[in-house]
């Protein structure tokens, strides 16, 4: 009893303690208060978004003394064209000293801490590139690097079968090849060359658009002292495996390497399926192309540190344009495939129907790299049509944005590359378009079709079309709005999370990702980025709470389709992230 009274009597004490040390702590944390959790540059907006009935004022707290530095009242209603639900926008641009924060709603409750400094965000980027070495397939990830997340090498992949759907001369069925390194592809262990094109292609144009920044950008991987770029470094260990995706007898690509069937929820290393190559395709082949096009172009520069790597790369582009010439209408069709041949393959299709952007693409790159315009003849830009936003399936606009920053040294004539930048601006335009009616202010979202399968990236590469417009206009209203789906990214959202783990104060914390799921560790392995909102709810988890557009997701591992991670999400967001800091810094 007496011990009782005592322990109480001291907690209260404690209580009485913290709250005088920390006064604001004496308020409720409000999950109607939406932001970025991470935090705001000194000079570039500050949005929070309040969810409620009515306009109430709001405060800015230093969140280690408590002291009022900034209020405001914020602007609204504005109606939520998904739920219905109002909100108020909080702006507090206005203050701009650097410090710990918090903003108090009284009457609601207050948010969780955040920050207000310079290069706020390169933590961010450099974790979101570091997601990509946790990625890594064939290679032990020591402490060293991976801290907590160490682990030892997974897939070999050095004995990789030839599936009966990719057999070729001097390749027999179940003869073995060896296809190491590379990326896992996303929550699965798969690796596969059309997910991987874009990725590639995102990764290689964010270092062609900001070379200088990442010059003293370390995400302490085994490389990071070689006197090449961290993100050049990440990307030629996926690059590598790629180069082993082609069949030497002729140029052509297989689609994907991969298991007939998912691997269970294991860490790397205990899963030991039987691995194979399937069938060469024009898509996979193009795609391939466009990658090793641009490698081969960037790497030149770096002949020192990787003798004859970029030779081998247009050699290998050259080889597959010739072979996606002649065989210009292969398609994957996995189910096709599995009617005819054996093993059935049910890991990710990635099927796409269409090459005409695919050609775009890599006829683009082709351009850059040799000038030679032959590579033009018979490819329709389409620059007629508005443009479309990167997804796997969907890659000429990674080609105009190669033609964009290329049109000045690649002279090419104004009629071609004019039409190019306009729809890149226009496409631009239509995102800021009711810019100033949105719920959470973000181009995010406007409308249901954002919510995609991996709709985090759909923000993501959203905010690249912005900064594409912004370098070519050098209006700041494009940047600003980039910043904004940063701040979407980073819990300024309709479900209230940051889905980038590792970061942000209500962050995903279960992610559909094999080594998160089984090493035993409560937090999952940063810097990776979760699909974001799905309604339409594919994986059929149980555990979802809305079915509206914006909050269709849950933190839970069974979520396949809200709550995966994938290269092809983290690719932009690194490219957003780093960007917005190359950008900023340089004001
Ligand atoms: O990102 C892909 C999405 O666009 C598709 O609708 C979905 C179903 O085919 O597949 C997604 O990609 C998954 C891939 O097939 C396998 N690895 C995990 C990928 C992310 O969920």
């Amino acid at each position: 009893m007496t011990q009782t009274v005592f322990r109480s009597f001291g907690g209260l004490l404690l209580m009485v303690l913290c709250g005088l040390l920390n006064p604001v702590s004496a308020q409720q944390l409000s999950a109607a208060i939406r932001l970025n959790q991470i935090g705001f540059y000194p000079n570039a907006p500050k949005t929070a978004v309040i969810l409620a009935e009515k306009s109430m004022s709001f405060e800015i707290k230093d969140a280690g003394t408590g002291k009022v530095v900034f209020k405001g009242k914020p602007a609204g209603p504005r109606t939520n064209q998904h739920s219905g639900k109002m909100s108020f926008i909080a702006d507090f641009t206005g203050f701009k000293k650097s410090g710990k924060y918090v903003i108090e709603v009284p009457g609601l409750g207050r948010s969780a801490e955040f920050e207000i400094g310079e290069k706020i965000h390169r933590e961010v980027a450099q974790a979101a590139l570091k997601g990509f070495y946790y990625q890594r397939a064939s290679i032990d990830l020591p402490e060293k690097f991976a801290g907590k997340w160490a682990r030892p090498a997974g897939h070999p992949d050095d004995k990789i079968l030839i599936h009966a759907s990719a057999v070729s001369e001097g390749r027999p069925e179940n003869s073995v090849i060896s296809s190491p390194r590379g990326w896992y592809d996303a929550g699965d262990y798969n690796k596969y060359v059309v997910n991987s094109g874009i990725t590639m292609g995102t990764l290689l144009s964010l270092y062609e658009d900001f070379p200088s920044y990442f010059e003293n950008f370390n995400t302490n991987i085994p490389e990071s002292n070689n006197g090449v770029p961290d993100l050049l470094d990440e990307v030629i260990w996926n690059l590598r495996w790629m180069l082993t995706m082609q069949d030497p007898a002729d140029g052509g690509v297989y689609h994907k390497l991969t298991n007939p069937r998912f691997d269970g929820m294991v860490m790397p290393d205990a899963a030991k399926n039987p691995r194979y190559v399937v069938q060469k395709n024009t898509i996979a082949t193009l795609d391939f192309v466009a990658v090793t096009a641009q490698s081969g172009r960037i790497l030149k520069a770096f002949e020192n540190k990787f003798p004859g790597l970029s030779d081998s790369c247009i050699t290998a582009a050259v080889k597959g344009w010739e072979w996606a010439k002649k065989n210009p209408s292969v398609t994957y069709n996995q189910e096709e495939m599995n009617k005819k041949f054996d093993p059935d393959v049910v890991t990710g299709a990635y099927g796409d129907r269409s090459s005409s952007d695919e050609w775009i693409w890599a006829a683009a790159e082709m351009y850059a790299l040799t000038s030679k315009t032959d590579y033009l003849k018979n490819i329709s830009f389409e620059t007629e049509k508005p443009l479309p936003l990167p997804t796997w399936s969907q890659v000429k606009t990674l080609g105009y944005y190669t033609i964009a920053r290329f049109s000045e040294d690649l002279k090419i004539e104004k009629q071609f590359s004019q039409p190019i930048r306009q729809n890149i601006v226009k496409f631009s335009d239509d995102l800021l378009t009711d810019l100033e009616k949105q719920p959470y202010h973000t181009v995010m979202g406007k409308t249901a079709k954002d919510y995609s399968w991996g709709s985090s990236s759909v923000a993501a590469n959203q905010g690249i079309a912005l900064i594409y417009a912004f370098k070519l206009t050098n209006d700041r209203k494009y940047l600003l709005a980039a910043l904004g789906n940063l701040d979407y990214l980073l819990g300024r959202n309709a479900t209230g999370y940051s889905f980038l783990t590792g970061f942000g104060s209500k962050r995903v914390m279960h992610p559909h990702h094999r080594p998160s799921i089984a090493d035993g560790i409560a937090d999952p392995v940063p810097g990776l980025l979760s699909g974001g909102p799905n309604p339409a709810q594919q994986d059929k988890c149980t555990t979802y709470t809305s079915k509206i557009a914006d909050e269709s997701f849950t933190d839970d591992d069974c979520s396949y389709a809200s709550n995966e991670i994938a290269i092809n999400w983290n690719a932009p967001m690194v490219y957003l992230s780093a960007a917005i800091e190359a950008l900023m810094e340089k004001k």
